[in-house]
Protein backbone atom coordinates (compact mmCIF):
# COMPACT_ATOMS: atom_id res chain seq x y z
CA UNK A 1 0.00 0.00 0.00
CA UNK A 2 1.03 3.95 -1.07
CA UNK A 3 1.20 6.50 1.03
CA UNK A 4 -0.04 4.78 4.69
CA UNK A 5 -0.85 7.99 6.19
CA UNK A 6 -2.55 9.76 4.15
CA UNK A 7 -5.09 7.20 3.01
CA UNK A 8 -8.47 7.66 4.45
CA UNK A 9 -10.75 4.76 4.96
CA UNK A 10 -13.96 4.65 3.77
CA UNK A 11 -17.16 2.53 3.68
CA UNK A 12 -17.88 2.98 0.09
CA UNK A 13 -15.95 5.06 -2.84
CA UNK A 14 -18.97 5.93 -5.30
CA UNK A 15 -18.08 7.15 -8.94
CA UNK A 16 -19.73 9.32 -11.02
CA UNK A 17 -22.00 12.38 -9.78
CA UNK A 18 -24.66 11.41 -12.78
CA UNK A 19 -28.40 9.55 -12.14
CA UNK A 20 -26.39 6.50 -10.39
CA UNK A 21 -24.10 7.86 -8.24
CA UNK A 22 -26.16 10.87 -6.80
CA UNK A 23 -28.73 8.12 -5.71
CA UNK A 24 -26.34 5.83 -4.77
CA UNK A 25 -24.46 8.05 -2.23
CA UNK A 26 -28.01 8.93 -1.36
CA UNK A 27 -28.94 5.47 0.14
CA UNK A 28 -25.55 4.44 1.48
CA UNK A 29 -24.74 7.41 3.09
CA UNK A 30 -28.26 9.18 4.26
CA UNK A 31 -29.99 5.71 3.89
CA UNK A 32 -27.63 3.39 5.49
CA UNK A 33 -25.63 5.83 7.38
CA UNK A 34 -22.47 4.87 6.11
CA UNK A 35 -18.89 7.05 5.23
CA UNK A 36 -19.06 7.74 1.41
CA UNK A 37 -17.24 10.15 -0.77
CA UNK A 38 -18.23 10.34 -4.22
CA UNK A 39 -15.98 11.15 -7.13
CA UNK A 40 -16.59 12.98 -10.60
CA UNK A 41 -14.09 14.56 -13.24
CA UNK A 42 -16.68 16.91 -13.96
CA UNK A 43 -17.35 20.31 -12.13
CA UNK A 44 -20.51 19.10 -10.54
CA UNK A 45 -23.41 16.72 -10.46
CA UNK A 46 -24.45 15.72 -13.76
CA UNK A 47 -23.02 13.08 -15.23
CA UNK A 48 -24.24 12.86 -19.08
CA UNK A 49 -25.85 15.82 -18.65
CA UNK A 50 -23.13 18.01 -17.08
CA UNK A 51 -21.01 17.23 -20.59
CA UNK A 52 -23.52 16.90 -22.87
CA UNK A 53 -24.22 20.80 -23.50
CA UNK A 54 -24.39 21.21 -27.51
CA UNK A 55 -27.77 23.03 -28.64
CA UNK A 56 -30.56 20.99 -28.92
CA UNK A 57 -29.83 18.03 -26.41
CA UNK A 58 -32.85 16.87 -25.15
CA UNK A 59 -33.87 13.44 -23.26
CA UNK A 60 -36.09 11.50 -25.60
CA UNK A 61 -37.80 10.13 -23.01
CA UNK A 62 -41.23 12.10 -21.34
CA UNK A 63 -40.43 14.39 -18.92
CA UNK A 64 -42.66 12.47 -16.08
CA UNK A 65 -40.53 9.59 -15.92
CA UNK A 66 -37.38 10.89 -17.25
CA UNK A 67 -36.61 11.37 -13.54
CA UNK A 68 -36.17 9.70 -9.57
CA UNK A 69 -38.88 7.65 -8.95
CA UNK A 70 -37.76 6.94 -5.33
CA UNK A 71 -39.23 9.57 -3.30
CA UNK A 72 -42.68 11.13 -3.29
CA UNK A 73 -41.84 14.19 -2.22
CA UNK A 74 -39.59 14.76 -4.41
CA UNK A 75 -41.72 13.93 -7.58
CA UNK A 76 -44.67 15.83 -6.30
CA UNK A 77 -42.38 19.24 -6.11
CA UNK A 78 -41.19 17.79 -9.86
CA UNK A 79 -42.82 20.37 -12.61
CA UNK A 80 -41.60 20.24 -16.75
CA UNK A 81 -42.63 22.81 -19.10
CA UNK A 82 -42.64 20.11 -22.24
CA UNK A 83 -43.63 16.66 -22.90
CA UNK A 84 -39.71 16.19 -22.71
CA UNK A 85 -37.01 17.57 -20.81
CA UNK A 86 -33.98 19.19 -21.99
CA UNK A 87 -30.55 19.42 -21.16
CA UNK A 88 -30.61 22.14 -18.75
CA UNK A 89 -33.61 21.59 -17.40
CA UNK A 90 -32.28 17.86 -16.10
CA UNK A 91 -28.91 19.31 -15.03
CA UNK A 92 -30.79 22.20 -13.24
CA UNK A 93 -32.74 18.44 -11.62
CA UNK A 94 -30.13 16.72 -10.65
CA UNK A 95 -28.53 19.62 -8.92
CA UNK A 96 -31.58 19.91 -6.93
CA UNK A 97 -32.07 16.41 -5.77
CA UNK A 98 -28.02 16.93 -4.66
CA UNK A 99 -29.07 19.65 -2.62
CA UNK A 100 -32.72 18.72 -1.36
CA UNK A 101 -30.57 15.59 0.28
CA UNK A 102 -27.89 17.42 1.01
CA UNK A 103 -25.45 15.10 -1.26
CA UNK A 104 -22.68 17.84 -2.30
CA UNK A 105 -20.77 17.15 0.97
CA UNK A 106 -20.19 13.47 0.19
CA UNK A 107 -18.67 14.46 -3.15
CA UNK A 108 -15.43 15.50 -4.76
CA UNK A 109 -16.02 17.28 -8.24
CA UNK A 110 -13.25 17.88 -10.05
CA UNK A 111 -11.91 14.91 -9.00
CA UNK A 112 -11.06 11.73 -11.61
CA UNK A 113 -10.54 8.17 -10.26
CA UNK A 114 -7.33 6.94 -11.79
CA UNK A 115 -7.16 3.33 -9.93
CA UNK A 116 -9.01 1.16 -8.03
CA UNK A 117 -6.75 -2.40 -6.44
CA UNK A 118 -8.24 -4.96 -4.25
CA UNK A 119 -6.15 -5.29 -1.34
CA UNK A 120 -6.61 -8.92 -0.56
CA UNK A 121 -5.15 -9.07 2.52
CA UNK A 122 -7.48 -5.91 3.68
CA UNK A 123 -10.51 -6.35 2.10
CA UNK A 124 -10.47 -2.96 1.21
CA UNK A 125 -10.28 -1.66 -1.95
CA UNK A 126 -7.79 1.33 -2.40
CA UNK A 127 -9.18 3.61 -4.92
CA UNK A 128 -6.57 6.56 -6.02
CA UNK A 129 -7.62 10.40 -7.41
CA UNK A 130 -5.96 12.18 -10.30
CA UNK A 131 -4.51 13.92 -7.21
CA UNK A 132 -2.61 11.55 -6.02
CA UNK A 133 -5.43 11.21 -2.87
CA UNK A 134 -5.72 7.44 -1.89
CA UNK A 135 -8.76 6.07 -0.48
CA UNK A 136 -9.24 2.81 1.39
CA UNK A 137 -12.91 1.42 0.61
CA UNK A 138 -15.02 -1.66 1.67
CA UNK A 139 -17.22 -1.24 -0.71
CA UNK A 140 -16.76 0.25 -5.07
CA UNK A 141 -19.85 1.55 -6.76
CA UNK A 142 -18.71 2.43 -10.09
CA UNK A 143 -21.54 4.56 -12.02
CA UNK A 144 -19.97 5.88 -14.65
CA UNK A 145 -22.46 6.22 -17.23
CA UNK A 146 -22.58 4.05 -20.44
CA UNK A 147 -21.84 6.96 -22.70
CA UNK A 148 -19.02 9.24 -21.66
CA UNK A 149 -15.76 7.81 -22.57
CA UNK A 150 -15.90 9.89 -26.17
CA UNK A 151 -15.38 8.19 -29.65
CA UNK A 152 -13.28 10.85 -31.36
CA UNK A 153 -12.19 9.65 -34.67
CA UNK A 154 -8.81 10.32 -36.17
CA UNK A 155 -9.40 11.52 -39.51
CA UNK A 156 -5.97 12.11 -41.37
CA UNK A 157 -4.86 15.82 -41.73
CA UNK A 158 -7.33 16.57 -38.53
CA UNK A 159 -4.22 18.65 -36.79
CA UNK A 160 -3.69 20.58 -39.30
CA UNK A 161 -7.25 22.41 -39.20
CA UNK A 162 -7.31 25.45 -38.85
CA UNK A 163 -10.70 26.25 -36.92
CA UNK A 164 -12.32 24.48 -34.04
CA UNK A 165 -13.40 20.82 -33.32
CA UNK A 166 -15.87 20.13 -30.76
CA UNK A 167 -17.28 17.13 -29.91
CA UNK A 168 -20.78 17.01 -28.58
CA UNK A 169 -20.15 15.76 -24.76
CA UNK A 170 -17.77 18.24 -24.56
CA UNK A 171 -19.56 21.12 -25.97
CA UNK A 172 -18.09 24.27 -24.13
CA UNK A 173 -20.97 26.11 -21.82
CA UNK A 174 -22.72 28.34 -23.67
CA UNK A 175 -20.55 28.73 -26.88
CA UNK A 176 -22.95 29.33 -30.01
CA UNK A 177 -21.80 28.78 -33.54
CA UNK A 178 -24.28 31.43 -35.53
CA UNK A 179 -22.97 32.94 -38.41
CA UNK A 180 -20.36 30.35 -38.86
CA UNK A 181 -19.78 27.71 -41.46
CA UNK A 182 -19.90 24.13 -39.53
CA UNK A 183 -19.76 20.25 -40.12
CA UNK A 184 -21.09 17.93 -38.11
CA UNK A 185 -19.98 14.34 -38.72
CA UNK A 186 -22.39 11.78 -36.96
CA UNK A 187 -26.44 11.51 -37.57
CA UNK A 188 -27.01 9.18 -34.36
CA UNK A 189 -29.02 10.64 -31.89
CA UNK A 190 -26.53 13.32 -30.55
CA UNK A 191 -25.83 14.51 -34.65
CA UNK A 192 -29.87 14.93 -35.24
CA UNK A 193 -30.45 16.99 -32.33
CA UNK A 194 -27.50 18.96 -33.13
CA UNK A 195 -27.71 19.90 -36.48
CA UNK A 196 -31.54 20.63 -35.80
CA UNK A 197 -30.76 23.06 -33.68
CA UNK A 198 -27.59 24.37 -35.58
CA UNK A 199 -29.23 24.59 -38.72
CA UNK A 200 -30.87 28.05 -38.47
CA UNK A 201 -28.44 29.70 -37.12
CA UNK A 202 -25.34 28.65 -38.83
CA UNK A 203 -24.41 30.33 -42.06
CA UNK A 204 -23.71 27.19 -43.80
CA UNK A 205 -23.97 23.57 -42.41
CA UNK A 206 -22.38 20.48 -43.87
CA UNK A 207 -23.76 17.10 -42.85
CA UNK A 208 -21.69 14.29 -43.45
CA UNK A 209 -23.73 11.35 -43.11
CA UNK A 210 -21.88 7.58 -42.97
CA UNK A 211 -25.20 5.68 -42.13
CA UNK A 212 -28.82 7.19 -42.37
CA UNK A 213 -30.99 6.39 -39.18
CA UNK A 214 -34.51 5.73 -38.95
CA UNK A 215 -36.05 8.23 -37.30
CA UNK A 216 -40.31 9.28 -36.35
CA UNK A 217 -41.05 12.98 -34.93
CA UNK A 218 -40.59 13.38 -31.08
CA UNK A 219 -43.70 15.06 -30.36
CA UNK A 220 -42.40 17.67 -28.53
CA UNK A 221 -45.33 20.03 -26.75
CA UNK A 222 -46.25 21.76 -23.82
CA UNK A 223 -47.09 20.71 -20.73
CA UNK A 224 -50.32 22.13 -19.39
CA UNK A 225 -50.55 22.19 -15.49
CA UNK A 226 -53.72 19.64 -15.34
CA UNK A 227 -52.00 17.31 -17.30
CA UNK A 228 -48.89 17.75 -14.81
CA UNK A 229 -51.81 17.24 -12.04
CA UNK A 230 -53.30 14.42 -13.55
CA UNK A 231 -49.72 12.76 -13.72
CA UNK A 232 -48.82 13.52 -10.22
CA UNK A 233 -52.28 12.04 -9.01
CA UNK A 234 -51.62 8.89 -10.44
CA UNK A 235 -47.88 8.93 -9.93
CA UNK A 236 -47.90 5.11 -7.59
CA UNK A 237 -49.74 3.25 -10.81
CA UNK A 238 -47.31 5.19 -13.89
CA UNK A 239 -44.46 3.91 -11.50
CA UNK A 240 -45.68 0.33 -11.33
CA UNK A 241 -46.09 -0.12 -14.67
CA UNK A 242 -43.02 1.06 -15.91
CA UNK A 243 -41.02 -1.06 -13.59
CA UNK A 244 -43.36 -4.18 -14.87
CA UNK A 245 -42.81 -2.88 -18.41
CA UNK A 246 -39.65 -3.57 -20.67
CA UNK A 247 -38.91 -0.40 -22.03
CA UNK A 248 -39.74 1.51 -19.22
CA UNK A 249 -40.93 4.66 -21.19
CA UNK A 250 -43.86 5.02 -19.59
CA UNK A 251 -46.02 3.38 -22.28
CA UNK A 252 -47.75 -0.42 -22.69
CA UNK A 253 -46.10 -1.98 -24.99
CA UNK A 254 -47.87 -3.89 -28.13
CA UNK A 255 -49.28 -7.30 -27.84
CA UNK A 256 -50.64 -7.54 -31.42
CA UNK A 257 -48.11 -8.56 -33.74
CA UNK A 258 -48.32 -6.61 -37.17
CA UNK A 259 -48.93 -9.39 -39.69
CA UNK A 260 -51.87 -10.16 -37.80
CA UNK A 261 -53.92 -6.87 -38.96
CA UNK A 262 -54.54 -5.73 -42.39
CA UNK A 263 -52.51 -3.40 -44.21
CA UNK A 264 -54.44 -0.60 -43.77
CA UNK A 265 -54.70 -0.93 -40.13
CA UNK A 266 -50.80 -1.37 -39.84
CA UNK A 267 -50.92 2.23 -41.43
CA UNK A 268 -53.36 4.00 -39.28
CA UNK A 269 -51.61 2.72 -36.24
CA UNK A 270 -48.02 3.80 -37.44
CA UNK A 271 -49.90 7.48 -38.63
CA UNK A 272 -51.14 7.51 -35.42
CA UNK A 273 -47.92 6.65 -33.70
CA UNK A 274 -46.25 9.63 -36.00
CA UNK A 275 -48.51 11.83 -35.07
CA UNK A 276 -48.26 11.50 -31.30
CA UNK A 277 -44.18 11.08 -31.73
CA UNK A 278 -41.73 8.84 -29.59
CA UNK A 279 -39.15 6.56 -30.67
CA UNK A 280 -39.77 4.03 -28.44
CA UNK A 281 -43.61 3.94 -28.82
CA UNK A 282 -43.12 4.44 -32.57
CA UNK A 283 -41.36 0.19 -32.25
CA UNK A 284 -43.09 -0.98 -29.35
CA UNK A 285 -46.24 0.47 -28.79
CA UNK A 286 -47.53 0.20 -32.92
CA UNK A 287 -46.66 -3.97 -32.73
CA UNK A 288 -45.37 -6.18 -30.36
CA UNK A 289 -42.83 -7.77 -32.87
CA UNK A 290 -41.18 -4.80 -34.86
CA UNK A 291 -37.92 -5.68 -32.63
CA UNK A 292 -37.90 -9.39 -33.61
CA UNK A 293 -39.55 -10.39 -36.40
CA UNK A 294 -37.58 -9.09 -39.92
CA UNK A 295 -41.39 -8.24 -42.11
CA UNK A 296 -43.09 -6.88 -39.10
CA UNK A 297 -39.80 -4.70 -38.84
CA UNK A 298 -39.71 -4.18 -42.54
CA UNK A 299 -43.37 -2.66 -42.27
CA UNK A 300 -42.50 0.01 -39.74
CA UNK A 301 -38.94 0.57 -41.79
CA UNK A 302 -40.72 1.32 -45.45
CA UNK A 303 -43.50 3.46 -43.30
CA UNK A 304 -40.76 5.82 -41.97
CA UNK A 305 -38.96 5.32 -45.37
CA UNK A 306 -41.79 6.93 -47.30
CA UNK A 307 -42.65 9.77 -44.71
CA UNK A 308 -38.79 10.98 -45.27
CA UNK A 309 -39.26 10.83 -49.17
CA UNK A 310 -42.05 13.18 -48.45
CA UNK A 311 -40.35 15.60 -46.27
CA UNK A 312 -37.07 16.19 -47.87
CA UNK A 313 -38.19 17.98 -51.21
CA UNK A 314 -34.72 17.43 -52.93
CA UNK A 315 -34.85 13.84 -54.16
CA UNK A 316 -31.22 13.41 -54.46
CA UNK A 317 -30.82 14.48 -50.67
CA UNK A 318 -34.08 12.04 -49.97
CA UNK A 319 -31.80 9.23 -51.26
CA UNK A 320 -28.50 10.34 -49.19
CA UNK A 321 -30.54 10.76 -46.14
CA UNK A 322 -33.09 7.80 -46.45
CA UNK A 323 -31.89 4.68 -44.11
CA UNK A 324 -31.77 0.64 -45.96
CA UNK A 325 -32.25 -2.81 -44.18
CA UNK A 326 -33.44 -3.22 -40.76
CA UNK A 327 -35.02 -0.20 -38.42
CA UNK A 328 -32.90 -2.10 -35.71
CA UNK A 329 -30.81 0.21 -34.07
CA UNK A 330 -31.92 2.56 -30.81
CA UNK A 331 -34.90 4.00 -31.82
CA UNK A 332 -34.73 7.79 -32.52
CA UNK A 333 -36.93 11.08 -32.77
CA UNK A 334 -36.01 14.09 -33.64
CA UNK A 335 -37.49 18.08 -33.64
CA UNK A 336 -37.32 18.79 -37.34
CA UNK A 337 -34.43 16.89 -38.44
CA UNK A 338 -35.54 15.88 -42.13
CA UNK A 339 -37.38 19.23 -42.78
CA UNK A 340 -33.63 20.95 -41.74
CA UNK A 341 -32.50 19.50 -45.12
CA UNK A 342 -34.88 21.54 -47.07
CA UNK A 343 -32.73 24.45 -45.96
CA UNK A 344 -30.78 26.66 -48.62
CA UNK A 345 -28.03 26.49 -46.26
CA UNK A 346 -28.26 22.52 -45.37
CA UNK A 347 -25.96 20.32 -47.27
CA UNK A 348 -25.98 16.44 -46.72
CA UNK A 349 -22.66 14.62 -48.08
CA UNK A 350 -23.19 10.79 -48.34
CA UNK A 351 -19.43 9.86 -46.94
CA UNK A 352 -20.15 5.93 -47.45
CA UNK A 353 -20.24 6.61 -51.08
CA UNK A 354 -17.74 9.34 -50.96
CA UNK A 355 -15.90 9.44 -48.27
CA UNK A 356 -13.81 11.89 -46.09
CA UNK A 357 -10.26 12.10 -47.76
CA UNK A 358 -8.66 14.40 -45.41
CA UNK A 359 -8.99 17.34 -43.24
CA UNK A 360 -6.84 20.31 -44.39
CA UNK A 361 -6.35 23.86 -42.45
CA UNK A 362 -9.62 25.06 -44.74
CA UNK A 363 -12.02 22.06 -44.18
CA UNK A 364 -13.26 18.56 -45.29
CA UNK A 365 -11.81 17.34 -48.50
CA UNK A 366 -14.10 14.12 -49.92
CA UNK A 367 -12.77 11.80 -52.14
CA UNK A 368 -14.54 13.60 -55.34
CA UNK A 369 -11.70 16.28 -54.48
CA UNK A 370 -14.72 18.86 -53.15
CA UNK A 371 -13.55 20.84 -50.48
CA UNK A 372 -16.20 21.90 -48.18
CA UNK A 373 -14.79 25.08 -46.27
CA UNK A 374 -15.28 25.20 -42.44
CA UNK A 375 -14.66 27.48 -39.36
CA UNK A 376 -15.57 24.22 -36.99
CA UNK A 377 -16.11 20.82 -37.34
CA UNK A 378 -18.88 19.23 -34.71
CA UNK A 379 -18.14 15.56 -33.88
CA UNK A 380 -21.24 13.88 -32.69
CA UNK A 381 -19.50 10.59 -33.31
CA UNK A 382 -21.18 9.20 -30.02
CA UNK A 383 -19.11 6.76 -26.99
CA UNK A 384 -17.06 3.99 -26.16
CA UNK A 385 -20.20 2.35 -24.60
CA UNK A 386 -20.36 0.74 -21.68
CA UNK A 387 -17.31 -0.94 -20.70
CA UNK A 388 -15.33 2.01 -22.15
CA UNK A 389 -15.03 4.04 -18.88
CA UNK A 390 -13.83 1.17 -17.34
CA UNK A 391 -11.11 0.79 -19.41
CA UNK A 392 -9.84 4.28 -18.55
CA UNK A 393 -9.33 3.64 -15.17
CA UNK A 394 -6.40 1.48 -13.90
CA UNK A 395 -9.13 -1.65 -12.10
CA UNK A 396 -7.23 -4.74 -10.73
CA UNK A 397 -9.18 -7.04 -9.01
CA UNK A 398 -8.12 -10.19 -6.75
CA UNK A 399 -4.34 -12.35 -7.87
CA UNK A 400 -3.54 -8.80 -9.80
CA UNK A 401 -6.13 -9.50 -12.28
CA UNK A 402 -6.99 -6.27 -14.55
CA UNK A 403 -10.43 -5.50 -15.87
CA UNK A 404 -9.15 -5.25 -19.16
CA UNK A 405 -7.62 -8.85 -19.41
CA UNK A 406 -10.72 -10.20 -17.35
CA UNK A 407 -12.41 -8.78 -20.21
CA UNK A 408 -10.36 -9.59 -23.13
CA UNK A 409 -12.43 -11.48 -25.49
CA UNK A 410 -15.68 -8.81 -23.97
CA UNK A 411 -17.04 -7.07 -21.18
CA UNK A 412 -19.35 -9.60 -18.94
CA UNK A 413 -20.57 -9.32 -15.57
CA UNK A 414 -23.51 -11.38 -13.51
CA UNK A 415 -27.05 -9.50 -13.42
CA UNK A 416 -24.98 -6.54 -15.36
CA UNK A 417 -24.06 -5.29 -11.40
CA UNK A 418 -20.96 -7.56 -10.79
CA UNK A 419 -18.34 -9.36 -12.03
CA UNK A 420 -15.76 -12.53 -10.74
CA UNK A 421 -12.64 -11.87 -8.61
CA UNK A 422 -13.90 -7.84 -8.14
CA UNK A 423 -15.55 -8.78 -4.91
CA UNK A 424 -18.19 -5.78 -3.24
CA UNK A 425 -17.51 -4.31 -6.51
CA UNK A 426 -20.62 -2.82 -7.88
CA UNK A 427 -21.63 -1.19 -11.26
CA UNK A 428 -24.52 0.34 -12.38
CA UNK A 429 -25.64 0.07 -15.83
CA UNK A 430 -22.26 -2.39 -16.34
CA UNK A 431 -22.24 -5.13 -19.33
CA UNK A 432 -25.31 -6.89 -19.97
CA UNK A 433 -27.46 -4.55 -17.74
CA UNK A 434 -30.88 -3.57 -18.74
CA UNK A 435 -31.81 -1.72 -21.85
CA UNK A 436 -34.51 0.89 -21.47
CA UNK A 437 -35.58 4.78 -20.25
CA UNK A 438 -32.15 4.60 -18.09
CA UNK A 439 -33.66 6.53 -14.69
CA UNK A 440 -35.83 3.24 -13.66
CA UNK A 441 -33.11 0.65 -14.19
CA UNK A 442 -30.56 2.65 -12.39
CA UNK A 443 -32.84 2.78 -9.39
CA UNK A 444 -33.72 -0.83 -9.91
CA UNK A 445 -30.05 -1.81 -9.61
CA UNK A 446 -28.79 1.33 -7.20
CA UNK A 447 -31.67 -0.39 -4.84
CA UNK A 448 -30.49 -3.71 -4.80
CA UNK A 449 -27.01 -2.94 -4.68
CA UNK A 450 -27.35 -0.92 -1.47
CA UNK A 451 -29.61 -3.95 0.04
CA UNK A 452 -27.31 -6.49 -0.82
CA UNK A 453 -24.37 -3.79 1.19
CA UNK A 454 -26.91 -3.64 3.81
CA UNK A 455 -27.34 -7.40 4.36
CA UNK A 456 -23.06 -7.77 3.99
CA UNK A 457 -23.16 -5.54 6.42
CA UNK A 458 -26.18 -7.20 9.05
CA UNK A 459 -24.34 -10.55 8.61
CA UNK A 460 -20.74 -9.95 8.85
CA UNK A 461 -19.85 -10.65 4.93
CA UNK A 462 -16.00 -9.60 4.45
CA UNK A 463 -17.18 -10.03 0.36
CA UNK A 464 -19.40 -11.08 -2.26
CA UNK A 465 -18.63 -11.68 -5.54
CA UNK A 466 -20.32 -13.65 -8.60
CA UNK A 467 -18.90 -17.56 -9.52
CA UNK A 468 -17.76 -17.61 -12.80
CA UNK A 469 -19.92 -19.75 -13.52
CA UNK A 470 -23.32 -17.43 -13.23
CA UNK A 471 -21.34 -15.13 -15.00
CA UNK A 472 -20.91 -17.02 -18.04
CA UNK A 473 -24.89 -18.10 -17.59
CA UNK A 474 -25.93 -15.04 -17.70
CA UNK A 475 -23.34 -13.65 -20.37
CA UNK A 476 -25.04 -16.79 -22.57
CA UNK A 477 -28.45 -15.75 -21.11
CA UNK A 478 -28.27 -12.02 -22.81
CA UNK A 479 -26.60 -13.44 -25.95
CA UNK A 480 -29.84 -16.06 -26.16
CA UNK A 481 -32.27 -12.81 -25.86
CA UNK A 482 -29.98 -11.03 -28.19
CA UNK A 483 -29.90 -13.06 -31.14
CA UNK A 484 -34.15 -13.16 -31.07
CA UNK A 485 -34.55 -9.48 -31.57
CA UNK A 486 -32.87 -8.05 -35.31
CA UNK A 487 -30.62 -5.52 -33.41
CA UNK A 488 -27.89 -7.95 -33.53
CA UNK A 489 -28.56 -8.03 -37.35
CA UNK A 490 -27.74 -4.48 -37.95
CA UNK A 491 -23.76 -2.58 -36.28
CA UNK A 492 -24.26 -0.41 -33.71
CA UNK A 493 -22.89 1.24 -30.66
CA UNK A 494 -25.20 -1.00 -28.30
CA UNK A 495 -22.97 -4.06 -29.52
CA UNK A 496 -19.71 -1.98 -29.32
CA UNK A 497 -19.90 -2.12 -32.95
CA UNK A 498 -18.64 1.71 -33.62
CA UNK A 499 -15.08 1.82 -31.92
CA UNK A 500 -12.88 0.63 -34.56
CA UNK A 501 -11.03 -2.23 -33.03
CA UNK A 502 -13.59 -2.89 -30.41
CA UNK A 503 -14.52 -6.42 -30.55
CA UNK A 504 -18.15 -6.49 -31.40
CA UNK A 505 -20.28 -8.53 -28.28
CA UNK A 506 -23.82 -7.97 -26.45
CA UNK A 507 -23.39 -5.15 -24.10
CA UNK A 508 -27.17 -5.81 -22.73
CA UNK A 509 -29.64 -7.57 -21.34
CA UNK A 510 -32.52 -7.19 -23.83
CA UNK A 511 -35.34 -8.85 -21.77
CA UNK A 512 -36.59 -6.26 -20.28
CA UNK A 513 -37.14 -4.38 -16.84
CA UNK A 514 -40.10 -6.25 -15.63
CA UNK A 515 -37.99 -9.26 -16.03
CA UNK A 516 -34.99 -8.26 -14.92
CA UNK A 517 -36.41 -7.38 -11.69
CA UNK A 518 -38.15 -10.36 -11.14
CA UNK A 519 -34.47 -11.99 -11.66
CA UNK A 520 -32.58 -9.47 -9.25
CA UNK A 521 -35.14 -10.14 -6.44
CA UNK A 522 -35.19 -14.13 -6.84
CA UNK A 523 -31.56 -13.89 -6.74
CA UNK A 524 -31.54 -12.50 -3.57
CA UNK A 525 -34.66 -14.51 -1.93
CA UNK A 526 -32.35 -17.53 -2.93
CA UNK A 527 -29.48 -16.24 -0.68
CA UNK A 528 -27.81 -14.80 -3.52
CA UNK A 529 -27.09 -17.28 -5.74
CA UNK A 530 -24.89 -17.21 -8.51
CA UNK A 531 -22.66 -15.03 -5.67
CA UNK A 532 -20.07 -16.34 -3.41
CA UNK A 533 -20.38 -14.75 0.30
CA UNK A 534 -17.52 -15.06 2.28
O1 LIG B 1 -23.81 8.29 -31.00
P1 LIG B 1 -24.06 7.15 -32.10
P2 LIG B 1 -24.86 9.36 -30.43
N1 LIG B 1 -16.67 8.88 -39.51
O2 LIG B 1 -22.94 6.17 -31.90
C1 LIG B 1 -21.00 8.48 -36.87
C2 LIG B 1 -27.84 8.39 -26.29
N2 LIG B 1 -28.37 9.70 -26.61
O3 LIG B 1 -24.08 10.24 -29.51
O4 LIG B 1 -23.80 5.10 -37.95
C3 LIG B 1 -17.92 9.27 -39.81
O5 LIG B 1 -25.43 6.66 -32.08
C4 LIG B 1 -21.85 7.25 -36.84
O6 LIG B 1 -21.93 6.69 -38.13
P3 LIG B 1 -22.35 5.14 -38.30
C5 LIG B 1 -28.68 7.35 -26.98
O7 LIG B 1 -28.71 6.19 -26.20
C6 LIG B 1 -29.65 9.95 -26.32
O8 LIG B 1 -25.60 10.01 -31.49
O9 LIG B 1 -21.51 4.38 -37.30
N3 LIG B 1 -18.96 9.10 -39.02
C7 LIG B 1 -23.15 7.82 -36.31
O10 LIG B 1 -23.85 8.50 -37.31
C8 LIG B 1 -27.92 7.15 -28.24
O11 LIG B 1 -28.27 5.97 -28.91
C9 LIG B 1 -30.18 11.13 -26.68
O12 LIG B 1 -22.03 4.81 -39.68
C10 LIG B 1 -18.75 8.50 -37.85
C11 LIG B 1 -22.65 8.86 -35.29
O13 LIG B 1 -21.33 9.20 -35.69
C12 LIG B 1 -26.53 7.21 -27.73
O14 LIG B 1 -26.55 8.28 -26.81
C13 LIG B 1 -29.44 12.11 -27.28
C14 LIG B 1 -17.46 8.08 -37.45
C15 LIG B 1 -22.58 8.30 -33.89
O15 LIG B 1 -23.85 7.92 -33.47
C16 LIG B 1 -25.44 7.49 -28.72
O16 LIG B 1 -25.87 8.50 -29.62
C17 LIG B 1 -28.14 11.84 -27.55
C18 LIG B 1 -16.40 8.29 -38.35
N4 LIG B 1 -15.15 7.89 -38.07
C19 LIG B 1 -27.60 10.64 -27.22
N5 LIG B 1 -17.55 7.53 -36.22
C20 LIG B 1 -31.60 11.35 -26.43
O17 LIG B 1 -32.12 11.07 -25.37
C21 LIG B 1 -18.86 7.61 -35.86
N6 LIG B 1 -19.57 8.20 -36.85
C22 LIG B 1 -32.37 11.85 -27.57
Amino acid sequence: MTAQNTIQTVDAVVIGAGFGGIYAVHKLANEQGLTVVGFDKAGGPGGTWYWNRYPGALSDTESHVYRFSFDRDLLQDGTWKHSYVTQPEILEYLEGVVDRFDLRRHFRFGTEVKSAVYLENEGLWEVTTGGGAVYGATYVINAVGLLSAINFPNLPGLDKFEGETIHTAAWPQGKSLAGRRVGVIGTGSTGQQVITALAPEVDHLTVFVRTPQYSVPVGKRPATAEAIADIKADYDNIWAQVKRSAVAFGFEESTVPAMSVSEEERRRVYEKAWEYGGGFRFMFETFSDIATDEEANETAASFIRNKISQIIEDPETARKLTPTGLFARRPLCDDGYFQVFNRPNVEAVAIKENPIREVTAKGVVTEDGVLHELDVIVFATGFDAVDGNYRRMEIVGRNGLNINDHWDGQPTSYLGISTANFPNWFMVLGPNGPFTNLPPSIETQVEWISDTIDHAQKTGLRAIEPTPGAEAEWTELCTRIANMTVFTKVESWIFGANIPGKKPSVLFYLGGLGNYRGVLAEVAANGYCGFELT
